[in-house]
């Protein structure tokens, strides 16, 4: 069946109408005030008590905010902002001696000069779409989550013990990373990352506005080390990704086979493809030495006609777009965006694509019209799959056994319900969905327009993600969650494998930096000197903090002094974080129990000025403050 055929089957509901939208959720007794029984006890296992605690973490993306948030699912509160690629006022991310390392030492040389010369140091912005933790053995292991960085090309870890990000580097080569999926087996081991856009290989300015010339590329990285491990050349773009649970295989979606640099270019073909990369046979080919080193990375060429067999396109109907792995293991899912279907790729049949020249749609063994605009898909543990459907506004459940007799020519329909959400979907996400244990209780519907969901708060309107009770044979939207700019996708993950501690190692390396300069300045971090460490014009001021005091009550510097502060909070108690502000200048940052914390400035305003803490930790927090004295420079 063509794909144009396709199109003609499928009912278009009220494409972005709210008004119809509503009408049919009127009609069907949707928002109505009478619950049935079903209904009600639904809404009662989302609505928890004051002080219960929900079953599972979300960990959800912001978009072109930059921050990774943790969430309480199923009740949909927020519980943490990450500061990741963004900056933050109140924990000084961005600012403190420790996150400047870590947004700055991963940067390529090319992006510090070009950074120095905006008179910058690092960038002040990111695009945080996919946040995804590490897998042992198919499932979440709780020890990291890997996210991506489209606008500046990067990708960061957070680290699941103390929920902070500890590294962030560079992609070489790649332009603008967005699909991102770390390996599910045998652990990860691997994060893959997309380079979405195209651009010359050495993209250097020798090569301008030659689109022939441009290339993209897939990188792996290496998750532990957080160091790019190898690179493959590939034909057309790349979008989203997803791996297999045998550790053999990443597939990523190409919307743009074209190549082309314009919309009109871009969605020409009837047919796409998805990238098959062979990873066993990358490694091979990186060990036998077959690849070309470009900025310090070994990159592999797998484009179609480079002979290679690193690499495998199938062919899928235009412009796919979400990549989604089944927990049965076997199934991968390529979401259609412009075609109303969702490819199904049997793993099974891709070792064929490489070991004879069998035809690559071969692998496909399903393909069901599901609806307009599907982008993403989620699964439980009972066979099903739930694909997001853009235009439709709605999510779609289907039988993923059925769509494959279906595909074989027995007369069944694979769809099993559709449930209106209110708009536009994009990403999907369901409880532990994406791993080999998905449980089947809740389904995320993260939709790009609110419109007349919450009260008016003006032209800028929140996104709005809206927990499904999954759990029975029909879906129901029990509960409307509001959300700024712009989380793209998130996971929920049972609350068993993520053990954050409350407190604080002394040992943390996130101040190693402050522990070596202290042992250099003779100093215990633990137990600071009355007065500041002067050196030259560069003055080091030790202190710690215990409610409600600074153990400094005053320190002198002079006019120009280049000051580092550096607080060492000890208050070994759960929830007693301290700040330290430095009130006109410019200076905040968080100091979390028994962690340690720096920043560094001139002194270049003369006068007396406080610092203060500013994070309220104690009745007496207000007079947690001390004073800098800058004696002027002599004139
Ligand atoms: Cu569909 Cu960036 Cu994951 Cu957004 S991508 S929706
Ligand atoms: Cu310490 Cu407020």
């Amino acid at each position: 069946m063509s794909d144009h055929e396709n199109k003609l089957n499928v009912t278009r509901r009220g494409l972005l109408g709210a008004t119809a939208t509503g009408a049919v959720a009127a009609a069907a007794g949707v928002g109505s005030t009478l619950m049935s029984a079903k209904e009600a006890s639904a809404a009662a296992k989302v609505a928890l008590e004051p002080g219960e605690l929900d079953d599972y973490y979300g960990f959800w993306s912001s978009g072109q905010t930059g921050e990774l948030r943790i969430l309480g699912v199923p009740s949909m509160r927020e519980f943490m902002r990450v500061p990741v690629f963004n900056r933050c006022s109140a924990t000084g991310w961005g600012q403190t001696n420790e996150s400047r390392k870590i947004l700055t030492e991963g940067l390529l040389p090319e992006t510090k000069e070009f950074l120095a010369a905006n008179g910058k140091e690092m960038y002040d912005n990111g695009d945080l779409h996919h946040p995804h933790m590490s897998f042992t053995d198919g499932v979440y292991d709780g020890r990291f989550i890997f996210m991506n960085d489209k606008a500046n090309t990067r990708v960061a870890r957070v680290r699941c013990d103390v929920m902070k990000c500890d590294k962030i580097i560079e992609i070489p080569n790649a332009m603008d990373i967005h699909g991102m999926r770390p390996q599910k087996y045998p652990r990860t081991g691997y994060v893959f990352a997309n380079g979405e856009h195209e651009a010359p290989l050495v993209n250097d300015g020798k090569i301008l506005d030659e689109p022939a010339e441009y290339v993209n590329i897939f990188t792996a990285i290496d998750g532990d080390e957080m160091e790019v491990a190898w690179q493959v050349i590939v034909s057309g773009n790349l979008d989203n990704t997803d791996c297999d649970y045998q550790g053999k295989y990443a597939f990523s979606t190409s919307y743009n086979s074209e190549m082309g640099m314009n919309l009109g270019e871009m969605t020409e073909n009837e047919m796409d493809h998805v990238v098959v990369f062979n990873i066993k046979a990358i490694e091979a080919a990186v060990a036998a030495g077959k690849y070309e080193e470009l900025n310090g990375v070994k990159v592999v060429d797998g484009r179609k006609n480079a002979g290679t067999n690193l690499t495998r396109y199938i062919p899928i109907p235009n412009s796919p777009h979400g990549v989604n792995a089944a927990p049965d293991k076997k199934h991968i899912m390529i979401n259609g965006k412009l075609s109303p279907t969702v490819s199904v790729i049997d793993v099974t049949k891709v070792d064929a694509l490489f070991e004879s020249d069998a035809d690559p749609r071969s692998a496909i063994v399903a393909e069901p019209q599901l609806g307009l605009g599907p982008l993403h898909t989620a699964f439980d543990n009972k066979g099903n799959a739930y694909t997001t459907l853009f235009l439709d506004s709605q999510v779609v459940k289907w039988d993923i056994a059925k769509a494959i007799e279906s595909f074989a020519g027995s007369d069944v329909d694979p769809i099993l319900d559709k449930v209106d959400v209110q708009y536009q979907p994009g990403h999907n996400s369901t409880s532990m969905g994406e791993t080999a244990d998905a449980d089947g209780k809740w389904l995320i519907s993260m939709n790009k327009f609110s419109k007349d969901r919450f009260l008016n708060v003006g032209p800028l309107k929140p996104e709005n993600e809206q927990l499904i009770d999954i759990s029975g044979d029909k879906m129901k939207v029990v509960h409307d969650g509001p959300t700024f700019a712009e989380p793209h996708d998130s996971i929920i993950v049972r609350r068993d494998i993520v053990n954050p501690v409350n407190v604080w190692d002394r040992n943390d390396p996130m101040w190693e930096e402050a522990r070596k300069q202290a042992e250099a300045d003779g100093v215990d971090l633990e137990d600071t000197p009355e007065e500041p460490i002067r050196d030259g014009n560069k003055v080091r001021v030790y202190m710690t903090s215990q409610a409600p005091t600074f153990s400094m009550e005053k320190f002198t510097v002079k006019q120009g002094d280049e000051v580092t502060v550096y607080v060492t909070n000890l208050d070994d108690v759960d929830d007693v974080t301290h700040g330290f502000c430095m009130a006109n200048f410019g200076v905040a940052m968080e100091v979390g129990p028994m962690a340690t914390a720096s920043v560094t400035f001139i002194a270049e305003r003369p006068g007396v000025h406080w610092f203060y803490c500013q994070w309220f930790c104690h009745a007496l927090h207000m007079e947690m403050r001390g004073r800098m004295l800058v004696e002027p420079r002599a004139s």
